[in-house]
């Protein structure tokens, strides 16, 4: 009974903080000015393409001192054992692979379970790298896809109360994974259960990947979002050595939580080809001194293992923040990047999202890239895309056909294949 009354008192603190902070209003949006993502920390200006390489280091640091935390440097190894190979898979439309990689670290280890996904095709793809969220078996309905053993977060919609997969979840995500459109149109898809990378809940920083290091947690500490990153980077590693994959043509895509790691394994790691951003929202596209739907206090309220803990010190002050999100994209530059919003997503602030572009564009002009051409959101369902795309769907926070359409034309036009 007690517990119960705590856990009242709890819900409604966290009801207020939410209903007091959550601002839905334009109007309300306060004034603010943006860092400059060509002007150097000591206020000199980028003149020209030489000059960013060591202004992107500038913007890097300080997105892993004061927001992600900083990931170590990776000595280890990383081994693949491909656990089952079918060519007909998905009825003849694919070759599937399950991958067991590891990561070793001396004696420290973490396995990760790869879907692979590859068309019939003479030479090596071109693949979309992402995490799923509730594990490979949800991805497509195929029957013998391994069910992941990792900590998953209960779900009543998914019958899960016990952090285990169940064999009822099978294909309950494809919608967003839309793999037979991705095949049709020459594509490859690598994917992996996130919680195998890093499981999402708050263990202060010490289960996924920060088991393989021996470290002492403090301010700068990597958050989860950079785990995440980290591990993609560790495919990317066995990427490499596969003959069956277009190295140099990998889109790392993400949604939402991942959509935030997606952008900071694409800032991050330069092999990703191409960046997608699918409603990734506060700490992800979305502008934080924007204040509009979840702010920096509320994510680090709620996700408190997601940034590193001196995130917290922007809670309600994100005017002082020395970066804002419009530089993460910056820091893809001269890379192609997409962000999507959905219409119904007030919570990621699709105008913030749209911002970011906009204002990561110089970047990319600097660099002779094409321009973002927008300067005023697009209507709905209208996509618009230089260097960097994006577009606003109707509808509420998802992947759908229609977002995997525009990612497949942007890829075609910026990959070659
Ligand atoms: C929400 C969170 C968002 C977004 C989303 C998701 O609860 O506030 O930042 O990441 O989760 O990942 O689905």
């Amino acid at each position: 009974m007690k517990r119960i009354f705590v856990l009242m008192i709890l819900f409604a603190g966290m009801v207020s903080l939410f209903a007091q902070e959550t601002n839905y209003d334009e109007s309300k949006v306060p004034s603010y000015k943006l860092p400059d993502p060509l002007a150097f920390n000591d206020g000199s200006k980028v003149t020209g393409k030489k000059d960013w390489e060591k202004r992107r280091g500038e913007i890097l640091e300080t997105f892993e001192n004061e927001v992600y935390g900083i990931s170590p440097v990776w000595k280890g190894n990383v081994t693949a054992v491909e656990v089952k190979v079918n060519h007909n898979a998905l009825g003849g439309q694919a070759i599937r692979k399950d991958v067991r990689l590891t990561l070793m670290n001396g004696v420290k280890k973490l396995d990760m379970m790869l879907l692979v996904y590859l068309p019939h095709s003479q030479k090596p793809v071109s693949v979309f790298l992402g995490y799923n969220f509730s594990g490979n078996h949800t991805v497509t309905d195929e029957t013998d896809i391994p069910l992941t053993r990792s900590w998953v977060r209960n779900n009543e919609k998914l019958g899960i109360n016990d952090n285990r997969a169940k064999e009822s979840n099978r294909g309950s995500d494809s919608s967003s994974w839309q793999v037979e459109e991705i095949l049709k149109r020459g594509y490859g898809l690598v994917t992996v259960y996130y919680g195998d990378a890093d499981p999402d809940f708050d263990d202060g920083f010490k289960n996924g990947v920060h088991s393989l290091f021996d470290l002492e947690p403090n301010a700068t500490s990597w958050g989860t979002i950079a785990g995440w990153a980290f591990g993609l980077s560790r495919i990317m590693d066995w990427i490499e050595t596969n003959p069956d994959i277009d190295s140099k043509n990998v889109t790392v895509i993400g949604h939402s939580r991942l959509g935030k790691a997606a952008l900071w394994a694409g800032a991050t790691e330069k092999r990703f080809a191409l960046v997608i951003s699918n409603n990734s929202g506060c700490g992800g596209a979305a502008l934080s001194n924007r204040k509009f739907g979840e702010t920096v206090k509320v994510i680090n309220s709620s996700f408190p293992h997601w940034f590193c803990d001196n995130f917290n010190k922007y809670n309600n002050k994100e005017e002082t923040l020395p970066v804002d999100q419009h530089e993460l994209i910056a820091l893809i530059a001269p890379r192609p990047v997409y962000v999507a919003s959905a219409e119904e997503d007030q919570w990621a602030d699709p105008k913030g999202e749209f911002l970011s572009c906009v204002n990561a564009s110089p970047v990319y002009s600097i660099l002779g890239e094409n321009p973002f051409p927008a300067k005023e959101m697009p209507a709905i369902n209208t996509p618009v895309s230089g260097t960097i795309g994006y577009h606003i769907r109707s509808g509420v926070h998802d992947v759908t056909l229609y977002d995997w359409q525009q990612y497949l034309d942007f890829a075609d036009r910026h990959l070659k294949k």
